[in-house]
């Protein structure tokens, strides 16, 4: 521990930079550099970042695709919608189920098809001669076996280089089957997300927002019953962070219309525009569903954050806030006073192990941000952290929008045009809205992660794993938080990991007794002493050696 504490003292930021990029070619170092910065605790001076451009090819990035973000992460915790992938069997196998979202379909008999991995299959002659007829035989045979309300259809990669048009054989199914069945609707859509499209996954939500919005959001005005109705986007029931958060605004008696889309149904996404609150958890996989909403349906939509005991009450408070109204006040207040009893409880008795420790974040667009919250409630430290594809927004905040810079690839992700519906626009909320506003209440906002880091930690966009490496090398955080790429690797150097995708087999971590539950964990995983035997492979015999062919 002495050495670390040493090494922690005797490099700056810029120093740290340095040597993460010290053996890369000189293009690539300059390229890389601008996607590390040191966080300046401040918002006026944060740094600007390089982030959503494409990686270097060559280095062992940990972003996944298109595909992954379209499919995989905003469609797949959909449970009555049959979601076929268009492609090899590899995409629809691997995007099954693997991010631990779950679902609770009203009575056993309701529809889920969650358990189910809808595939076309292709093989060599479906990409030689076309994939059209088997799609179209594949949601007949969907349709056949399960008579379902809606189904999704998902490109891969070869979809698109074949040319394979989802959303003409998407128009003509929903034509063919309507007719045929005229006593029972469904919807039929399809998602361009092939893997390729965009730079990462984050290409792939942007493309199923659209779609999404475009498709399913308005079908139907019948309105749920019930008082202080609100929409939850970005909330994808990881592990079940999202039952801790339907629990919380039941008893507070908020009306959760739909949750995009953790243990969702599709009939909710329907009529999502009857709510009077759009509230975002994960803003980058689902900004675009909430300003499109506002421009058409004028519902204003305001940043949350469940992640994190402290943020859980504040984020109840602004819900709260907005309504206005005291007895949803008072009930929420009453709520929260009931939960944070256990919370004070678990961290008396963990606190004094976890003070002082350090972590590292490395996750996808939004939760390298807010796990801070829950590791700073335990008294520890944010060394590093950044996301795999998240944009500069998330990064520096909003305020930074008006100068991100549109490239290439951003341009192949379609912008809709969308305008004030003329009959269902709500005049009355936009009005409520800016009658909130000149009360200093913040709609359409959020800050970002950098400006919320303490001076001197780091900001690092689309990590790698040479670079984690040498972070690991140079800081020996107590806990390192990625993905399962990463899980084995951090491991080998002594250092305890945390899937924070997928939660390893843990969770929930939302709202308060999700709190309880990471305290416990992580104070499980950084007093452990069987880090301390771990001696990587590199360690104990000399390291392979090579020279670079650039210069
Ligand atoms: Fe949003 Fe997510 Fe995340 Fe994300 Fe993801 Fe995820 Fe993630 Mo894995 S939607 S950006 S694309 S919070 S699957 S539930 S954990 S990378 S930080």
């Amino acid at each position: 521990m002495a050495t670390k504490s040493k090494k922690q003292k005797s490099l700056t930021p810029d120093e740290v930079r340095q040597e993460l990029i010290k053996k890369y070619p000189p293009k690539v170092a300059r390229k890389r550099a601008k996607q590390i910065q040191a966080n300046t605790g401040d918002e006026a001076s944060t740094p600007e970042i390089l982030s959503n451009v494409r990686t270097i090819p060559g280095i062992m990035t940990m972003r996944g695709c298109s595909y992954a973000g379209c499919k995989g992460v905003v469609l797949g915790p959909t449970r009555d919608i049959v979601n076929i992938t268009h492609g090899p069997i590899g995409c629809g196998f691997y995007s099954w189920l693997t991010r631990r979202n779950q679902t609770e379909p009203p009575t056993p008999e309701s529809e889920n098809y969650m358990t189910y991995c809808f595939s076309t299959d292709m093989n060599e002659n479906d990409i030689v001669f076309g994939g059209e007829n088997k799609l179209k035989q594949a949601i007949r045979e969907a349709y056949d076996l399960f008579k379902p309300r809606a189904i999704a259809i998902f490109s891969t990669c070869p979809v698109g280089l074949i040319g394979d048009d989802v959303h003409a054989v998407a128009r003509e199914m929903k034509e063919t089957l309507n007719k045929e069945n005229p006593d029972h609707f469904i919807n039929i859509f399809g998602f361009s997300c092939e893997g390729y499209k965009g730079v990462s996954q984050s290409a792939g939500h942007h493309i199923a927002n659209n779609q999404i919005f475009t498709h399913v959001i308005g079908l139907t005005d019948k309105p749920k019953e019930g008082k202080y109705k609100i929409n939850m986007l970005g909330e994808y029931n990881i592990g079940g962070d999202a039952f801790v958060i339907d629990d919380l605004l039941e008893r507070c008696g908020i009306t959760l219309v739909s949750t995009f889309s953790g243990n969702s149904s599709i009939h909710d996404f329907e009529r999502a525009h009857t709510a009077d609150l759009n509230t975002i958890m994960c803003h980058r996989s689902i900004n675009y569903v909430a300003e499109m909403m506002e421009i058409k349906y004028g519902i204003p939509w305001i940043k949350v954050n469940f992640i994190g005991a402290k943020e859980s009450a504040k984020s109840l408070r602004k819900i709260a806030q907005y309504f206005g109204d005291k007895e949803l006040m008072d009930r929420v207040e009453q709520v929260i006073a009931e939960e944070m009893p256990a919370v004070e409880a678990a961290l008396a008795s963990i606190k004094p192990r976890t003070e002082g420790k350090t972590a590292m974040l490395f996750v996808g667009g939004s939760r390298a941000h807010h796990y801070q919250d829950l590791f700073s409630e335990m008294g520890m430290k944010t060394l590093a952290a950044g996301y795999e594809f998240a944009h500069r927004d998330d990064y520096e905040g909003r305020r930074v929008i008006p100068s991100i810079q549109v490239d290439a690839d951003s341009r192949n992700i379609e912008e809709l045009e969308v305008c004030p519906d003329p009959t269902r626009y709500d005049k009355e909320l936009e009005a409520k809205k800016k009658a909130l506003e000149a009360q200093g209440y913040e709609f359409s906002d959020y800050k970002g992660m950098m400006p919320e880091m303490e001076q001197g930690t780091l900001s690092i966009d689309d990590l790698n794993q040479h670079e984690a490496d040498k972070l690991i090398e140079l800081y020996k955080p107590d806990i390192f938080c990625a993905g399962i790429k990463e899980k084995f690797g951090i491991q080998k150097c002594g250092v305890p990991m945390k899937q924070l995708h997928s939660y390893d087999s843990g969770g929930p971590y939302a709202g308060f007794k999700g709190a309880v539950n990471f305290y416990k964990e992580i104070d499980r995983l950084v007093n452990s002493k069987v880090w301390s035997f771990v001696k990587a492979p590199w360690n104990k015999n000399p390291e392979l050696t090579a020279t670079y062919n650039w210069e």
